[in-house]
């Protein structure tokens, strides 16, 4: 997987600021950890535009995901002004109730592959088998070496049908619990849609679509994709660099009321 699109990120922040901001889970862990991504500048300035938009009086939550799990023991804590949550409820402007969370305890493909993995190597070793074979031809044919069981993986996880039995779990638990919505990340994909009546709202994430889900004034939401010419994002990210120095914070442009911020699924 490739890093997140760290600079496009910050330039939103930049442009974009909120009453309420959730950040959706998985947004440190693969910062540091990702194959190919390690801490930067942008990821610095992302952090202090979020620390100065909580001690201006932006309500920052944090609900961590499966990536950063490890600071679901840190739930219910507050750092910085930012404070960190298990799940949440959110009420719109026109009262309207929305459960916020990351969405991956619903993520059935996760669960199918703990109970493959707890059928443990059987499995695993049934894949490999199978891909000796592949493995020799593309050794033969001077290809690079392929993994059945990462692309069967890939294949399934990016399937419709995937993504449509998620909408529908996490829709069906929403209403179980009373809620008219819910706004949750985790699998990568904006999306927005009524099932049954329930509000589903994925927040897409950072390292594609570049979305956020957003509430305005009278309680309209609507997915943003921000996709500014490449020179402006250069311009705002020389701007935070520099301006974070005095801390000087003038936005851009009218905020919305509420921001969902998802990074990686
Ligand atoms: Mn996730």
């Amino acid at each position: 997987m490739n890093g997140i699109k760290s600079a496009e990120l910050l330039a939103f922040l930049e442009t974009h600021d909120a009453e309420t901001i959730y950040l959706v889970g998985d947004i440190i862990d693969q910062w540091v950890l990702g194959r190919k991504w390690s801490w930067n500048e942008d990821c610095d300035n992302i952090l202090r535009n979020l620390m100065l938009k909580a001690e201006r009086g932006t309500n920052i939550v944090y609900i961590p995901g499966n990536h950063d799990d490890s600071f679901r023991s840190w739930v219910n804590a507050s750092i910085n002004g930012i404070s960190i949550k298990r799940e949440a409820v959110h009420m719109t402007a026109d009262g309207r109730r929305l459960w916020v969370i990351h969405g991956d305890e619903f993520d059935l493909f996760m669960q199918h592959t703990k109970f493959l993995c707890h059928l443990g190597h059987f499995g695993c070793q049934l894949l490999m088998k199978f891909n000796r074979p592949v493995a020799w031809v593309r050794r033969r044919l001077g290809l690079k070496p392929w993994s059945l069981a990462v692309a069967a993986r890939r294949a399934l996880q990016k399937s419709s049908k995937t993504f449509r039995r998620f909408s529908k779990t996490v829709t069906d638990e929403a209403r179980r619990l009373g809620y008219d919505g819910v706004v949750c990340g985790h699998i990568h994909r904006a999306e927005h849609k009524l099932i049954d009546g329930i509000e589903y709202w994925n927040d897409g994430d950072w390292v594609d679509s570049c979305t956020a889900t957003a509430e305005a004034m009278d309680g309209t939401m609507s997915t943003l994709h921000y996709s500014p010419h490449s020179s402006t994002i250069e311009w705002l990210r020389q701007r935070a660099s520099v301006r974070y120095e005095d801390r000087d914070m003038t936005l851009l442009n009218n905020p919305p009321t509420l921001l969902f911020q998802g990074v990686l699924p």
